[in-house]
Formats: structure tokens, C-alpha cells, sequence
């Protein structure tokens, strides 16, 4: 006969993430409220899609940060789900220690939280056997001690599991588990977190990484959700994935070229319309800007943070800009870089139109070449 599960795959969510590298408090506590905005949509899409279970594949919240409320608040997000069944397994930052919220709490009746003591839960309504490999301690170098899973044929096996699947080349302390023995243990789908980078490069194995539903910083750029899995058993095995956005904001690092600018309303315009292309009200920005500045012009990042402070959420520049060479001054100048310069104007108002922009390119490197010992090409 054959059977047919759904279910959200999620991991990482941090709920209670200090997000200080914000810098303002009320800043990071506006983030701390999109984690539960997002785990709220999580929930939602668990009923909107009427899957069969909620899986939560590690780090669902940050144990040294995470207060007793939000753990209740947790909670109550769960019992929305009825009698749908939340599979959860420790992560890294919320790890089966003495003192977990995994242990003291009473969770409600459709939560199973699996750890090295009681690593398994059989779903008889449904016939799907979960197992979970997690974390006991907030650093673990090899996989916990825990009772072998009992995978069997005629049961959906699925496996959690929050760590680093060991491919050629990589290395990482986290439970490094080998991608041969984890698919050796013949389970229908792994649902793996740790990894805040979706990943679904290996579903072909049945693996999937879905990474954070919601970024936390520049690291976690892209596009960030949850699959929704779908397997059909018979004869054969069949799977099906699809991916469902969750964020609330996006974090986007931009190089905005200011060469051309000459005055500061010129810039502030510049800026205005990249911040508005990256819709800045809502995401996290940081600018860098760059180019070769016009002689008279300079930069005042403070000046531009105050000035873009209330069209943004959160935005910060960086100056890498370069000064500009007095030209004038510097063909008058009985030197190598005099001369250098002299003849290549020479030559530039001699050019065409095709060939001038190259020779004026030429100008600049040379004088970067002279005085500055090196060459930065990418410009
Ligand atoms: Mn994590």
C-alpha cells in the first residue's frame, strides 16, 4: 500500500538572537520580534499547506539568550497545530544540557523533542519512524552515544540531524558525520540544520539543509525559507521538495562607484536611488563606496548616516574611495610623474572618442603605479 507524508522542514530559527552587531537596541529587539514573525509564518504554512509534521532540525532558539516568555510563547505557536506532531532535536545553541528548556519545561502534548537519551518517535497514525542526532553540549567533535536507529522497509524513516556533513575537503568540529554513513543508515529523508545557507544540492540522497528561515547578518545573504517535503511510498520511493520564503528583511553589501560626483547633492541623489532599488525601509544595508574622487569633493560618512537615517532600517557606509591627482598642477612638475602626465593629456586630446576613455584609465594607473607602488586592476 502506499503512504504519503507531508511536512515543513525547519532549522536554525535562533529565537532570542542578541543581534548586537546592530549596534541599537532597538534595532536588535526589532529583529528578535522578525524571528517570531517568521516562526509565526512557519507555523501558518504547517496549517496552509496541511502538512502532517512540523520538523525542527536544531537551534529553534538560543540557549544562553532565550527567556522563559519566549519559551511559552514557543509553546503556544505549537499547540496552534492541534494534534500535528513537531519533531524537534537539539542544535549547537540550544543543546541538551543540564538546565535545557528541552528538559524543565512542559511542552505540550504534540511536541517530541529527540535527544541521545530517547533519540526516537514512531508516528503510528502515519507509520513514520523519526529518529534525531543532535547536540548534548554546545561543542561536539564526534556524534553522541545514543541506541542505533531501527529503520524499517515498511515504515517513512526519517532522520534529523543538526551538524556538518563531512564531504571531501571539508572540515568541521560539529558533529562531522561522514555523507556515506549517514546515507548508509537508509533513512527515506534527512532533515539537516546547522548550515544557515539553504542547500539542496543533495536531494537526489534525500538531504536537505534548508538554512536560517530568517538571516541574521551580512554572512546569511540570499534567498531564506522552509521546504515543504512531500514522500510517497510504495514500491518505490518518491520525493518531492519545494521551497517557501519566510524573511522578513534581506541583508544586501553594496559597492556604489562615486567617481562621477561632484557635489553633495549629486551624491545624496545617488545614494537615494540605490537605497530606494534596495527597498532600505525594510532590509539591512551596508554601502561601500568607492572611485576616484573629484579634486574638491570629500566624503563625510557621518554627515551620510545622519542624512539617511529615517529612509532606512538600518543602513551603514564605508569609505574606500581614492583622492583624485591634481592634473594641472602635476604636468607642471619636472618629474617622472610630470612628464608621464603631460604626455599622456597630450595624447587624450589627440584621441577619439573610443580611444579616450582607455588612455584617461592609462593616466590613472600609471600615477596609482608611481605613487602608490601597486596596482588595484578590478577599478
Ligand atoms: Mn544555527
Amino acid at each position: 500500500m502506499e503512504k504519503r507524508v507531508s511536512f515543513i522542514h525547519c532549522a536554525d530559527i535562533h529565537l532570542d538572537a542578541p543581534f548586537s552587531v546592530l549596534g541599537k537596541e532597538n534595532l536588535s529587539a526589532e529583529r528578535r520580534k522578525d524571528l517570531k514573525r517568521t516562526f509565526e509564518k512557519i507555523i501558518e504554512l504547517v496549517l496552509e499547506k496541511n502538512a502532517d509534521f512540523l520538523l525542527v532540525a536544531g537551534d529553534l532558539y538560543e540557549h544562553r539568550y532565550v527567556t522563559r516568555s519566549t519559551i511559552t510563547w514557543v509553546n503556544e505557536q505549537f499547540k496552534k497545530l492541534g494534534r500535528k506532531p513537531v519533531i524537534i532535536i537539539p542544535g549547537n545553541h540550544d543543546p541538551y544540557v543540564r538546565n535545557s528548556w528541552y528538559r524543565s519545561y512542559r511542552w505540550n502534548d504534540n511536541v517530541h523533542i529527540l535527544t541521545s537519551e530517547n533519540p526516537d518517535y514512531f508516528d503510528e497514525n502515519l507509520n513514520v519512524y523519526f529518529y534525531g542526532i543532535g547536540f548534548d553540549a554546545f561543542h561536539q567533535e564526534t556524534l553522541p552515544v545514543q541506541k542505533p536507529p531501527e529503520v524499517l522497509p515498511e515504515r517513512i524513516n526519517i532522520c534529523l540531524f543538526h551538524g556538518t556533513l563531512k564531504m571531501q575537503f571539508t572540515e568541521d568540529p560539529y558533529n562531522p558525520a561522514e555523507l556515506d554513513y549517514l546515507t548508509g543508515l537508509g533513512f527515506d529523508y534527512y532533515a539537516v540544520g546547522h548550515f544557515h545557507t539553504k542547500d539542496e544540492g543533495l536531494f537526489g540522497k534525500g538531504i536537505i539543509n534548508p538554512g536560517s528561515p530568517e538571516p541574521l547578518g551580512f554572512d546569511e545573504k540570499g534567498e531564506h525559507g522552509v521546504y515543504l517535503v512531500e514522500l510517497t511510498k510504495g514500491d518505490t520511493l518518491k520525493r518531492q521538495c519545494t521551497f517557501i520564503r519566510t524573511q522578513q528583511r534581506a541583508y544586501y553589501e553594496l559597492d556604489i562607484d562615486i567617481g562621477d560626483v561632484e557635489s553633495t547633492d549629486m551624491l545624496t541623489e545617488k545614494i537615494s536611488n540605490t537605497l530606494c532599488r534596495y527597498d532600505s525601509r525594510k532590509n539591512i544595508l551596508r554601502i561601500n563606496l568607492t572611485g576616484r574622487l573629484n579634486q574638491d569633493f570629500h566624503v563625510d560618512v557621518g554627515f551620510l548616516e545622519r542624512r539617511f537615517e529615517t529612509d532606512c532600517f538600518s543602513v551603514w557606509f564605508t569609505d574606500n574611495t581614492k583622492p583624485g591627482y591634481d592634473l594641472e598642477a602635476l604636468s607642471k612638475e619636472k618629474t617622472l610623474a610630470g612628464v608621464f602626465v603631460k604626455k599622456m593629456k597630450e595624447r587624450i586630446d589627440n584621441a577619439d572618442e573610443k580611444e579616450k576613455p582607455v588612455l584617461e584609465k592609462a593616466l590613472y594607473f600609471g600615477l596609482e603605479a608611481l605613487f602608490e607602488g601597486s596596482l588595484n586592476i578590478s577599478e
